[in-house]
């Protein structure tokens, strides 16, 4: 694989997290960031998100450092996009188009690859410009992006939008299939508990721990992109699925969130919601903001929610003390050393059984 590199340029009215965030991002992206440039401003400019001077110097510093291309800490607006294009010459990316690339890496399934391409089509129409982003985004990646030219830019985003209508069809037919293997679970007597949470908090490897499924665990930011369901062995007899999920992050653009409509429909239909925050992490409050505010979207806060707090094992005694206390009712566990395990799953029998005793 290529690794390419990138200067990382934001402003300063975002926490330092979120360009640590966004140079693992990068990476996992393939482009190795050789330098974060922040402006300290509050407001983002609205022609070119950071200050015009500021363009020019970050430039200069991309000529110095041999370097191609410019990864913004946010997303940025069309109009915005193309000013940097053509000021800098570089290939500007923002932090959406880094997701939607690692989204189209990870995607192994039909259902996910469809799901991709249909949030890189919407998130693309309205910047395809004639010579920056674009279609190139689906022959080669970020390295590879090369814009169609300026005559055949109608007939394509006429074609795209053919295309886009044909994947949300296709699409339809997925979530009908999926709603028949729901339905046939429900009848077999099966509840649903879906684990959600922000990307790497380690979801898959407690899927992994419980069920003895073998999903993609990997310190990469969105390993998970399509829905596992797997039988949880639960001593009670309860027959319980657990279902793995696609990662959250701040700062997902609504309408990518629409595409992956299929996939997030079985945390929408699921009973039980289990919450796995990272408690390795620093930020977690933003992280918790973060998966609320998505899952306020979905309307699924109705539902129990059990939160988790996995990666026990690298926090220290005096950090689990605050967690605790800002998060009473968490059960904190280890997903990797098998600890707490035993009582995440008798927290679930109890909600399962007063679930069953409700209806
Ligand atoms: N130290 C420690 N690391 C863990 C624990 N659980 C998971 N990890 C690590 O965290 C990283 C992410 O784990 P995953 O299970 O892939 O996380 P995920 O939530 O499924 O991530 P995405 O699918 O990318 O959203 C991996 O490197 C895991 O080994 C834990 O209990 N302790
Ligand atoms: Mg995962």
């Amino acid at each position: 694989m290529t690794i390419e590199t990138g200067v990382l340029a934001g402003i300063s009215k975002d926490d330092r997290d979120s360009f640590v965030e966004t140079e693992a991002l990068a990476a996992t992206s393939s482009v190795k960031i050789l330098e974060t440039i922040i402006q300290n401003r509050k407001v983002p400019d609205a022609a070119y998100y950071i200050g015009r001077g500021k363009v020019s110097d970050l430039k200069l510093r991309c000529e110095e450092l041999k370097t191609n291309i410019i990864v913004f800490n946010n997303n940025l607006k069309p109009n915005q996009q193309r000013n940097l294009e053509d000021i800098t010459g570089k290939k500007i990316i923002d932090r959406c188009t880094l997701i939607l690339d690692i989204f189209a890496k990870h995607a192994r399934t039909t259902e996910g690859k469809l799901q991709v391409e249909l949030a890189q089509l919407i998130y693309f129409l309205p910047r395809l410009s004639g010579h920056g982003v674009g279609l190139a985004q689906f022959s080669g990646g970020i390295g590879a992006r090369r814009g169609p030219g300026e005559k055949k830019l109608e007939l394509d985003k006429r074609s795209i939008r053919n295309r886009i209508d044909f994947l949300k069809d296709k699409l339809e037919v997925v979530r009908k299939h999926r709603k028949v293997l729901r339905e046939s679970r429900k009848s077999k007597g099966f509840l649903n508990a879906a684990l959600v949470g922000y990307t790497n908090s380690g979801k898959s490897t407690l899927l992994n721990k419980m069920t003895g499924a073998d999903v993609i665990v990997e310190n990469k930011l969105f390993s998970t992109l399509d829905p596992t369901t797997r039988k949880v062995f639960m001593k009670g007899g309860q027959n319980l699925l657990l279902t793995d999920t696609v990662g959250f992050i701040r700062n997902l653009p609504a309408e990518l969130i629409t595409s992956f409509r299929a996939t997030l429909e079985e945390i929408e239909f699921a009973d039980i919601i289990v919450m796995v925050l990272d408690a390795g992490r620093l930020d977690i409050d933003i992280q918790v903001d973060a998966v609320y505010r998505e899952l306020k979207a979905l309307d699924v806060l109705n539902k129990p929610v059990i939160t988790v707090l996995n990666k026990l094992d690298i926090v220290t005694p005096q950090r689990l003390l605050r967690l605790n206390n800002d998060f009473p009712e968490a059960i904190p566990v280890s997903a990797v050393k098998n600890v707490n395990i035993d009582k995440l799953l008798s927290k679930i029998a109890l909600v399962f059984n007063e679930l069953l005793t409700k209806s």
